[in-house]
């Protein structure tokens, strides 16, 4: 098993040649979608277009869709949510179809979608993620994080020290077996040197501290904690993120 890490979508080589890959966005969007598929959510609906989305969800029944839209941190005008997770009720979502768009964190999950394994995780579901890789053990494994409109994102590359570390203490492998390349290496230095206090490594990210100037503080709270959902978002059809029924 090699991983190998990816910053932003626009890092990620267009030919896409890994096993299994993962998009992680944990400022909010792929947190939010473990989340909405853990309290019963029929499936996950993924567009980086928002008027595409309106136009694919306005072909699903009226009382089984829902419509979450995203830019800046902010929700978009005329849809039913933003991308906090918080939203995600099992009253609200269950039965539901969630069709979502958000600045990076779909469009992370689309460059991706022609792997034959495509995987939402976030620190959340950290260890469900684990116990998938663990299980299947796919060859080639890409981390893909969405960053912030192609720029680096602090909070993605420690969710993926965070997979990456879970695996070398349930495994015994080594750093150096598991790197697929440098970036990799550096997630985990990230992780180690910040487990204790993902929180606050939330608040010296650029997009935590967009989310506080939105007075969005609960949803970073929600968002830094390890292993509270378990739930595995997995791609079904191009687009199309399901629960994964281990
Ligand atoms: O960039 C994204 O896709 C979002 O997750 C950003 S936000 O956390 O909803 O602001």
């Amino acid at each position: 098993m090699k991983i190998s890490v990816y910053h932003t979508p626009e890092e990620t080589p267009d030919q896409n040649t890994a096993a299994c890959a993962i998009a992680i966005d944990v400022l909010r969007a792929t947190t939010t979608i473990a989340t909405a598929l853990s309290v019963g959510a029929e499936a996950v609906q993924v567009f980086s277009d928002l008027n595409l989305l309106n136009r694919e969800s306005e072909l699903w029944p009226e009382a089984k869709r829902l419509r979450a839209g995203e830019r800046g941190g902010s929700k978009v005008e005329g849809f039913d949510f933003g991308n906090s997770p918080l939203d995600c009720t099992a009253e609200l979502m269950r039965d539901k179809r969630l069709f979502i768009s958000t600045t990076n964190g779909t469009r992370a999950l689309q460059k991706i979608q022609a792997s034959p394994t495509v995987l939402a995780a976030a620190l959340v579901n950290r260890k469900t993620v684990v116990d998938y890789l663990l299980a299947q053990k796919p060859e080639t494994i890409w981390i893909v994080g969405a960053g912030w409109e192609g720029a680096y994102a602090l909070e993605d590359t420690v969710c993926a020290g965070a997979i990456a570390q879970e695996i070398i203490d349930r495994t015994g492998v080594s750093l150096a077996d598991l790197a697929g390349n440098d970036e990799l290496v550096g997630a985990v230095a990230l992780y180690n040197g910040w487990k204790d206090n993902l929180v606050g490594l939330m608040h010296h990210a650029s997009h935590g501290q967009r989310l506080v100037r939105l007075n969005i503080i609960e949803d970073i709270a929600y968002c830094a904690a390890l292993d509270t959902v378990d739930t595995l978002p997995i791609q079904r059809e191009i687009g199309v993120l399901v629960k994964h029924e281990g």
